[in-house]
């Protein structure tokens, strides 16, 4: 057990930490806790096996079966997980923007699930939020067409009031999208060779090697002391081209991580959740809160380390960073290079241009998070909380109240940042998002445009993404419309179960 992090040690360094910092008080959260690991990280880091799909009709179609079984997390440890089309994770999809999809999804675990499709533009019925519960042993089978750029998405369960639990058990994947008709721009392209994801979660393990699911008080939910990176801890990459590019994905359910390498080196930040920045962002750290994506290029020199570590994150105005994982600083994924690498090409100085323009926003909402609560309301399966017509833009301007993290994550769409508290967003909020963090008190306007999925009764969803806030009800529900009306009384009858019976 040598390369597990040492949680005793580390609970007496928060203890010492916490004692002389005077601001925080480590102890009271134990969920918390500065967490290093002197280990090896010679485990190599699972690769995700790219999903089988088969044509049928022109159709793209994947499988994937949620189910139960058991993986070696820890060394020599067997961890009872859940998993698609495995023990422990699932399979990368991976299709091009004007491709016809459709995902055959079954439900082999005891309990419902859901199956949604972070950063997706899709119709609603398609979504895989609360609405479109899979029973156990039942089957659900969505289909759309991919429109939007390249991108790293994810897919996860979205069970209502169970999703910290399903996506904690292990289940989460990657879902690449690529855009045939754009430059390559010189990025790093080969799978798993230079073009690596990274799932990155945190963990807590009883004495017997199983997930412990409990955030001991903390009110943002639950932070392990043990770093995965898809699944695996202590992993090494080896690398053999003087460029890689990591997809990192924080799949964790609430702790907010300030990715770095252990140098200080500088990255280029190429693109967050919805798909390629401007341009690239030399940058030595990218936060990511759950949810989020970034991709990074790093440049290697041939027989180097580099790790990929986190550094304590600047979660804003919080009143105990330490309680919220705001003090810890922990290695995540080594980098190993060849003694010789192949020639990798340069990256392009500039992408595509792109931006939503202000003035064509016609409707501003506010959002204010507080307790639980999206302007005062807990989430209501059978309550429409916003309509949208369909075909216009709008700003929304989100505010955390609390004294403690959310973020904001909204379905459909990729927004924009057009400032917060008045200022420009900086170069890293820059490009597409569909989940942003929210420093408290700040005042964060997104602009977004709702395009092509009209649906009288099928809503999407906007929510925080610390998964246990979503599960407290931290959401509400949106309709768009080609009215933008509000629906008659009665009209919205929430169709819950109805791709569960078959
Ligand atoms: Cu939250």
């Amino acid at each position: 057990m040598r390369r597990r992090i040492p949680v005793l040690a580390a609970a007496v360094l928060a203890l010492v930490t916490s004692t002389g910092c005077g601001s925080d008080f480590g102890l009271r959260f134990p969920g918390s806790l500065p967490v290093k690991d002197p280990g090896s990280f010679d485990t190599p880091l699972p690769i995700p096996p790219l999903a089988e799909s088969r044509l049928v009709d022109g159709v793209r179609v994947f499988s994937l079966d949620a189910q139960e079984g058991s993986a070696e997390l820890l060394p020599g440890i067997q961890t009872p997980t859940w998993g698609f089309n495995g023990d422990h994770l699932g399979p990368t999809l991976r299709a091009a923007r004007g491709e016809a999809v459709a995902v055959e999804v079954t439900n082999r675990l005891p309990e419902t699930t859901t199956v949604h499709w972070h950063g997706m533009h899709l119709p609603p019925a398609m979504d895989g939020g609360p609405h479109q519960p899979i029973q156990a042993g039942a089957s659900w089978r969505p289909a759309w067409t991919i429109d939007q750029p390249a991108a790293t998405l994810w897919y996860h369960p979205h069970p209502h009031g169970a999703t910290e639990k399903h996506v904690y058990r292990g289940l989460a994947g990657m879902f690449i999208l690529d855009d045939p008709a754009a430059p390559a721009f010189g990025l790093p392209d080969r799978y798993g060779v230079d073009d690596i994801p990274v799932i990155v979660q945190d963990k807590r393990f009883d004495a017997d090697g199983g997930l412990v699911q409990d955030s001991q008080g903390n009110e943002i939910g639950l932070l392990g002391d043990t770093i995965l990176t898809n699944g695996a801890f202590g992993a090494v990459q080896e690398v053999t081209t003087e460029r890689v590019r990591l997809r990192l994905l924080n799949g964790s359910t609430a702790r907010t991580y300030d990715f770095a390498i252990d140098d200080g080196r500088e990255v280029a930040l190429v693109a967050t959740d919805g798909g390629l920045l401007e341009a690239p962002h030399r940058t030595d750290h990218v936060r990511l809160s759950p949810g989020e994506r970034a991709e990074i290029v790093v440049d290697m020199e041939p027989g180097s380390d580099a790790m990929l570590i986190s550094r304590p994150p600047d979660l804003g105005d919080v009143l105990l960073p330490g309680a919220y994982g705001g003090q810890d600083e922990f290695e995540v994924l080594r980098l190993r290079a060849a003694p010789a690498l192949q020639a990798s090409a340069q990256v392009a100085d500039a992408f595509d241009s792109f931006g939503i323009d202000s003035f064509d926003a016609t409707r501003t909402r506010a959002f204010e998070v507080q307790n639980r609560e999206i302007n005062g309301r807990r989430m209501a399966m059978d309550r429409i909380d916003e309509v949208i017509e369909l075909g216009t833009t709008e700003i929304w301007e989100v505010t955390n109240r609390d004294g403690f993290p959310h973020n904001w994550h909204v379905h459909d769409v990729q927004f924009e940042v057009l400032s917060i508290d008045g200022e420009p967003p900086p170069p890293e909020l820059g490009g597409r998002k569909d989940t942003v963090y929210l420093e408290p008190r700040r005042l964060y306007r997104l602009i977004m445009r709702f395009e092509d999925y009209a649906d009288e009764r099928h809503p999407y969803m906007m929510h925080c993404h610390l998964l246990l806030h979503e599960d407290q009800g931290l959401m509400a529900q949106f309709l768009v419309t080609r009215s933008g009306l509000d629906p008659e009384p009665g009209q919205f009858d929430p169709p819950a179960g109805e791709h569960g019976s078959h």
